[in-house]
């Protein structure tokens, strides 16, 4: 069975505590059982974590990208929360590991201020998604499923 990969980036252990109109009501917890039943019925196994680090998302990049040179995983999907905007370090961890990534957002980034609509990860990225809310994390994964 391979692994499929749920990274979350800064802010987002927040989720269901703030901000409910843009992010919806349910926390992280809710998202990784959501993620879990999904991967259940798709026959992924899941790995999913969240970190307010950069470093430490473009080392998680890097071993997943060996993962799925191993045949082990499915790819991942990447919740890089504002590094999305900002970030050279993972658009090139994403780019040097060949990690086939499906960006994701819960809110239509592009419907929001000018500063979320540029990504650094979209370029490299096999996918984005945005706007779904969190059922958004169980789309990107069917999708994952079928590349
Ligand atoms: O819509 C998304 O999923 C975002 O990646 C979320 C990021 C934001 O910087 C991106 O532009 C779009 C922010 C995550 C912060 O999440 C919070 C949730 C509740 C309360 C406060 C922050």
């Amino acid at each position: 069975m391979k692994t499929a990969y749920v990274f979350n980036g800064p802010n987002l252990n927040l989720l269901g505590t703030r901000e409910p109109q843009v992010y919806g009501s349910q926390t992280l917890a809710d998202v990784e059982a959501l993620c879990r039943k999904a991967c259940g019925e798709l026959g992924l196994a899941l790995d999913f974590r969240q970190t307010n680090h950069e470093g430490e998302l473009v080392g998680w990049i890097h071993e997943a990208g060996k993962a799925q040179a191993e045949g082990k995983a499915q790819g991942v999907v990447l919740n890089a929360g504002a590094y999305t905007h900002t970030s050279i370090a993972l658009h090139d961890a994403i780019k040097g590991s060949g990690a086939k990534v499906v960006e994701l957002h819960i809110s239509n980034v592009h419907a929001r201020e000018a500063f979320r609509h540029h990504s650094y990860i979209a370029p490299v990225a096999k996918a984005v998604m945005a706007g779904f809310g969190v059922e958004g994390y169980a789309l990107a994964l069917a999708g994952l499923a079928r590349t």
